[in-house]
């Protein structure tokens, strides 16, 4: 039969089949390599126990929370208290890039950010070719389209502390006060770091309740000659070499067209490319 893993807590994992959920431990063959939201063939040992024979193909893996078959990550970033940190930003981008997960932009706290900020990163955003919308997780804006968003699908959040990735949460599903608590950063009793639920969502689908990449130190994550491809906007603007840079080589289309015009490179955009691509070595 197939199940669905929903959960990890400790060695166990939770495996739903058929709308119920069992209990598993994996085999010694699959050790490490099961992970919540897998796709999994099981057979049923009692009624409350499966076995975990197999593990489907993942379409993807998101390295921090581990959690497979990622359909969205919604990245969320405030755009007041604090500020919108686009290094961080960038970086979180670049890592979804690579593990072909799709993200959606979220700006949070709209009631206390100037039009213009918001404006302004949203052009940035959507020139680079991502899907951005704005919301307050308080003033309940930009919610009903972001419920549209995610319906149906497995979503995990990421973002710095204090962006409102738990709001976000409680302002989505008012119902689930018990397990939101469990994402506060201190809490007592909280599930060890690597416990991960997928949270039944009212829309059809699953929110992860670990949010990830509150800190991001790329180099764990990405190598330095990868970093040139992982920019979505570069890819519009052909260079002279295959393995350009993309930091000074003569016909180097991404250099070229640096410009805050809708349609090019935006400099902020660059300008944090330069920056990653100091912190992973390539410049000195
Ligand atoms: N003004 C405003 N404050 C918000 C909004 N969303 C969250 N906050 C506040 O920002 C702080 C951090 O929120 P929290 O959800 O804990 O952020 P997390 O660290 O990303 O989970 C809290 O004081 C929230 O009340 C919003 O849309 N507008
Ligand atoms: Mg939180
Ligand atoms: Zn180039």
């Amino acid at each position: 039969m197939k199940g669905h893993v929903v959960y990890k807590k400790g060695p166990h994992l939770g495996v739903e089949v058929e709308g119920k959920i069992y209990i598993s431990l994996p085999r010694k063959r699959l050790k490490g390599n099961v992970f919540v939201g897998d796709f999994v063939e099981v057979e049923i040992t009692d009624d409350r126990h499966v076995r975990i024979l197999d593990v489907y193909e993942r379409r993807n893996l998101l390295p921090k929370p581990k959690v497979a078959n990622v359909d969205l990550t919604l990245v969320v970033f405030s755009l007041r208290l604090p500020d919108l940190d686009n290094l961080h930003l960038d970086a979180i981008l670049a890592i979804l890039e690579k593990h072909g997960i799709d993200a959606l932009i979220v700006l949070n706290k709209s009631d206390i950010a100037p039009p213009e900020d918001r404006e302004r990163w949203k052009f940035i955003y959507t020139n680079a070719g991502y899907d951005v919308i704005t919301i307050s997780a308080i003033t309940g804006e930009g919610l009903d389209t972001l419920k549209d968003r995610i319906a149906g699908k497995t979503v995990v959040l990421a973002g710095p502390s204090g962006a409102g990735k738990t709001s976000l949460i409680k302002a989505l599903m008012p119902d689930l006060n018990l397990k939101v608590g469990r994402i506060g950063r201190h809490g007592r009793g909280r599930h060890t770091t690597t416990d991960i639920t997928l949270i039944r969502t009212p829309f059809g689908g699953y929110v992860c309740d670990t949010p990830g990449f509150a800190k991001v130190e790329i180099s764990h994550f990405v190598d330095r000659r990868e970093l040139p491809r992982l920019y979505r906007e570069f890819g519009r603007f052909p260079c002279k070499f295959s393995d350009c840079t993309h930091l000074h080589e003569p016909g180097c289309g991404v250099l070229a067209h640096i410009s805050e015009e809708p349609g090019y490179i935006h400099p902020e955009r660059y300008r944090t490319y330069k920056l990653l691509m100091r912190k992973l070595g390539a410049i000195r």
